[in-house]
């Protein structure tokens, strides 16, 4: 897979995108990566890629031209380019879209900057996205949040092909609840035992203890992951409780 990003910031992704997984990924060749400049897409003296809104407003906008004429250069470079633009107002980006954009041979990011684009520039969306409902100063930490939750589901990119399967809001194994709590050496710290069941070595009743926490631990801090989370009838009822316990008799949007 090759992912690029259009950005006035290339300089922003190079420690990411060499640094831990990200690095050894990109050195085994499970994915490439290259920043574009916007400003290589400029005319004038000052390389301008912002000017003030038509009907008034705070702050500057995203220029249409360089942006549309780096996308006309870079797009064909490759058959089948999946544009994905940052804003956010795009669509919220999840393990879900994650999981979809994995499987694109080539992704290209057009990163935002001050108060957002001319809407125009728009038209090379394939889609429109936010990593969440906070406003960031531009899109290049979500374009690195994206692509980090990309590439560790890629092929390799992790050591054990188990582990981008079992984790939190994987769609498979966890059933949609968060995690349950780990623990390594030692088994105390500063009076705090691990749970000893962990340490019983009967693998049915850690199985049982690990979907009760994950259970508890996603009615405790993520009650509204609960209703679309695969859960057997009893449990459907003990989350019930656990969601009157931890949160009274509040709905979770309250
Ligand atoms: Cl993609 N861009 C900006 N500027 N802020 C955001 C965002 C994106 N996602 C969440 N907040």
């Amino acid at each position: 897979m090759k992912i690029e990003a259009l950005t006035v910031f290339p300089g922003m992704f190079d420690d990411v995108m060499s640094t831990s997984i990200l690095g050894r990924a990109r050195e085994r060749g499970i994915f490439e990566f290259e920043a574009h400049d916007l400003r290589d897409w400029t005319h004038d003296r000052h390389r301008t890629v912002d000017d003030a809104p038509y009907g008034g407003g705070q702050g500057m906008l995203m220029k249409v031209e360089p942006i549309a004429e780096a996308l006309d250069d870079i797009i064909p470079r490759t058959p089948s380019c999946h544009v994905v633009f940052f804003t956010p107002c795009g669509a919220r980006f999840d393990q879900h879209v994650a999981e979809r954009l994995a499987s694109q041979e080539r992704i290209l990011f057009v990163c935002g900057r001050y108060e957002g684009m001319d809407e125009r520039a728009y038209a090379y969306a394939d889609e429109c996205l936010s990593i969440g409902d906070y406003v960031l100063t531009g899109g290049e930490l979500a374009a690195m949040v994206v692509t980090d939750a990309i590439v560790r589901l890629l092929p390799g990119a992790l050591g054990d092909e188990q582990s981008s399967k079992d984790e939190s809001f994987a769609t498979g194994e966890r059933g949609g609840l968060l995690e349950y709590a780990q623990y390594t050496r030692p088994a105390t710290f500063r009076g705090q035992d691990v749970p000893e069941v962990l340490l019983s070595g009967d693998h049915a009743r850690i199985a049982q203890w690990r979907r009760h926490d994950a259970l508890e631990r996603t009615c405790r801090w993520r009650p509204d992951l609960i209703d679309a989370a695969d859960l057997t009838a009893e449990e459907c009822l003990e989350a019930a409780v656990l969601i009157e316990r931890y949160h009274g008799s509040h709905t979770p949007e309250e």
